[in-house]
């Protein structure tokens, strides 16, 4: 795999493990207790995150959360377009576009977004087209079913299989349409349609991703899988997510998405003390 990608312009160094700190810009995000970030907040907040050491900035504008409403593709386009653009100016890392939708896709890399994330592998209506034309690296992420439905009854026959397969069909699906190995990164998709023994098989099986040869990212930060395991609401989750970022970053992960940045920068540092 390849291990420096070009977010437009701004290289990502995945020869070790890198954070991707989540800005978000949605109102309903329940991973947020609902404190999602005004325009003004969301500058300080992604200054703040510079300051604790993140590689990349995720910015989200749209609800692919299990149980979200849907936003409109103008709404979407009204949080993201400006902060993009602001943010490309005022911070040095790449920004990441969290989107579904080929015009939001369109429209951020436009504002200076040097990565997409798309929690629906581009399947949406001329997502994969545009993501053809642009430039940037994507973020292939695995998710059964949709978001309002997803979490109702999650079924595979095994977990493992069936993800890598997709991951590697829509992998496929990208190079068919002359977009290189070496622009992608998959990303399993934990709490996307998943119940918790889905959620601790896939990353158990974490190796079998890393195997594929690609970059992998992960994102459990706050997520339920946690919160059953520990019996912890939302803001009580962070210690067991930085168990699991430990592991990840172990066993060879290489983007952590994260809400908390100074942490989960830390926990990776002492990996890579370890390991040089
Ligand atoms: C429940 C599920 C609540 C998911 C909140 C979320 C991922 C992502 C999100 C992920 C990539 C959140 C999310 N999760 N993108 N976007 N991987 N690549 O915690 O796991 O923000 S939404």
């Amino acid at each position: 795999m390849s291990y420096r990608i070009d977010c437009a312009g701004r290289p990502l160094d995945l020869r070790h493990p890198c954070v991707m700190g989540i800005l978000n810009v949605t109102p309903d995000s329940f991973s947020d207790g609902g404190d999602f970030l005004g325009y003004e907040d969301a500058l300080q907040r992604a200054q703040q995150m510079v300051a604790e050491g993140v590689d990349i900035i995720d910015v989200g504008g749209e609800s692919t959360r299990p149980g979200a409403a849907v936003v409109s593709e103008q709404q979407e386009l009204d949080r993201v377009i400006p902060l993009i653009e602001a943010l490309s100016a005022e911070v040095a890392v790449p920004i990441s576009i969290d989107t579904t939708k080929a015009q939001v896709m369109r429209e951020a890399v436009s504002a200076g977004a040097g990565l997409i994330n798309d929690v629906n592998a581009l399947r949406s209506d001329g997502a994969l087209s545009a993501a053809a034309d642009l430039a940037v690296p994507i973020c292939l992420m695995h998710k059964q079913g949709s978001p309002s439905k997803m979490q109702k009854k999650p079924s595979y026959d095994n977990v493992l299989t069936e993800v890598k397969r997709f991951l590697l069909a829509r992998v496929a699906a990208c190079e068919s349409v002359g977009i290189s190995r070496e622009r992608l990164i998959v990303d399993p998709g934990f709490g996307f349609g998943k119940t918790l023994e889905h959620n601790i098989a896939l990353f158990a099986g974490l190796k079998q991703f890393i195997a594929l040869d690609l970059p992998v990212m992960i994102g459990v930060s706050r997520k339920t899988m946690i919160g059953e395991v520990l019996d912890a609401p939302v803001d009580e989750r962070l210690y067991g997510g930085l168990a699991l970022a430990t592991l990840a970053a172990q066993w060879g992960a290489s983007v952590i998405r994260t809400h908390e940045v100074k942490a989960t920068v830390d926990v990776l540092k002492i990996c890579r003390a370890l390991k040089d």
